[in-house]
């Protein structure tokens, strides 16, 4: 009833030969998607337009971009517009990944910015959340979360909340090799999802997918996606490598 997904975050990675490879070294694997699956490739900018083509013929791939910008067009020199990614047929857009935030200091207001400028031109966010090591431990991450999503994504109408992918990436386990457990997932997930359905409603609660990120693999993905409140992963690293990529989708449920 809610879509299931696995996307590959490329990040900063690749020349554009070796993403063409990889892409077609995840279509050679010919995986069948059931019914409610996809599968979307986080490509750098420049590829966007080659992975399109490269996956327009294949139902159920789709292709991100890592960012956007919370401004529709003008003197921005370096950012890539909502706009610009619709006019090459991008299907959606990573916002709020913990590398913007930490690194290029993208803020839960900027955010939304990003998020507006996503919908209005048809762009789905797969909107990232999540906490820091030291909120972690300090036991606060559920507050913490919650504020994420309230300031940047729950000022949105009930028909723009259903467009939105959310992801949640503990900060202490990306590219760290630390992985969530998958009753800390759960956790959080089914925590996210009821904040969902304390603003939106069950229904659309029900109906939104929530995305687990952080050192995914194939070797804890089937674990993490049987959890009720996992809806699939956003995968760094092991999106890099295609037999890995394929056996994580090949463990969506
Ligand atoms: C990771 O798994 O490292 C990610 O950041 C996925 O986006």
């Amino acid at each position: 009833m809610r879509k299931k997904i696995v996307a590959g975050n490329w990040k900063m990675n690749l020349t554009l030969a070796q993403g063409e490879q990889l892409i077609n070294d995840i279509l050679q694997a010919g995986l069948k998607l059931a019914e409610g699956q996809e599968v979307v490739v986080a490509t750098p900018f420049p590829y966007l337009t080659k992975a399109k083509a490269m996956l327009k013929n294949y139902p159920g791939f789709y292709v991100a971009a890592q960012n956007s910008a919370s401004e529709k067009s003008g003197a921005y020199t370096g950012e890539v517009s909502a706009e610009m990614l619709q006019s090459i047929g991008v299907d959606y857009v990573i916002l709020g990944h913990s590398e913007r935030r930490e690194y290029f200091n993208e803020t839960n207001a900027i955010l939304a910015k990003k998020v507006d400028q996503a919908l209005a031109f048809g762009v789905k966010p797969i909107f990232c959340c999540g906490e820091p090591l030291a909120i972690r431990e300090a036991g606060t991450q559920n507050e913490y979360v919650a504020k994420q999503l309230e300031e940047s994504i729950f000022h949105l109408s009930a028909e723009e909340f259903k467009k939105i992918v959310i992801a949640y990436e503990p900060i202490w386990a990306i590219g760290t090799g630390l992985t969530a457990s998958s009753a800390q997932a759960q956790d959080m997930h089914a925590f996210i999802r009821s904040q969902v359905a304390a603003k939106y409603g069950n229904e659309i609660a029900l109906h939104t997918s929530i995305l687990y990120g952080g050192s995914a693999k194939p070797g804890n993905a089937a674990e993490l996606f049987a959890c009720p409140d996992v809806d699939g992963g956003l995968i760094g690293g092991a999106s890099l490598v295609a037999a890995d990529f394929v056996s994580i989708i090949q463990k969506l449920a």
